[in-house]
């Protein structure tokens, strides 16, 4: 029997960063992303500038989501996002949402809802993101968010609050 973890999966990574160059942590994540084996670029969107969402002393963000194909199965792909964090100077301190070079955050796996200890999919706070919302409609206007519903509908209950596009 064929092992369904084995096919191609489309799914979605959130991307974000406010510390150290984040427009350069961003871009230096998607190259990294699109060499991991089992994982294929699909789209990218533009890149967004947002105020912080949770503590308020710490500079603004920048974010995207980027589109992929990936063979590998949801954790492993969590494992291998959280080591480019690594790489990337992420540090893990005691402050919920506090500043970051780097948080690459599994956002959709195909039609899966996952609620593991280490991996809830779709990301629970998706839907009252402004700053997931915008750039995933971006690359993917049709989507149905598993469980949630179609990004439109998401979309047009989330203010922007503050996010805006850079070119
Ligand atoms: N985890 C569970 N599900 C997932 C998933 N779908 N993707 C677990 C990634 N990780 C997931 O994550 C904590 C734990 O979540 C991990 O051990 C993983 O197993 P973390 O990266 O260590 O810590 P975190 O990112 O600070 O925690 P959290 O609560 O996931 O924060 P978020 O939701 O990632 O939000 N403001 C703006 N403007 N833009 C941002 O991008 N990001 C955050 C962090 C706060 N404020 C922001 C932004
Ligand atoms: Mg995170």
């Amino acid at each position: 029997m064929k092992n369904p973890e084995t096919e191609w999966v489309t799914a979605y990574i959130g991307l974000g960063s406010n510390l150290a160059n984040p427009a350069l942590q961003i871009k230096s994540a998607r190259t990294a992303i699109t060499q991991i084996a089992g994982v294929k670029e699909l789209a990218f969107s533009s890149l967004y500038h947002s105020p912080p969402m949770g503590p308020q002393d710490q500079p603004d963000y920048v974010n995207a989501v980027m589109c992929v194909a990936a063979e590998l199965p949801p954790m492993d792909l969590l494992r291998c996002l959280q080591r480019i964090e690594n790489d990337q100077g992420r540090v893990r301190k005691d402050q919920r949402w506090g500043a970051r070079t780097l948080d690459l955050d599994v956002l959709i796996y195909g039609d899966r809802i996952i609620e593991l200890p280490d991996l809830t999919v779709p990301h629970p706070g998706l839907a009252e993101r402004a700053f997931v919302l915008y750039p995933l409609y971006e690359i993917a206007p049709q989507l149905l968010v598993p469980g949630k519903g179609h990004i439109a509908d998401l979309l047009d209950r989330c203010p922007m609050n503050g996010l805006k596009r850079l070119d």
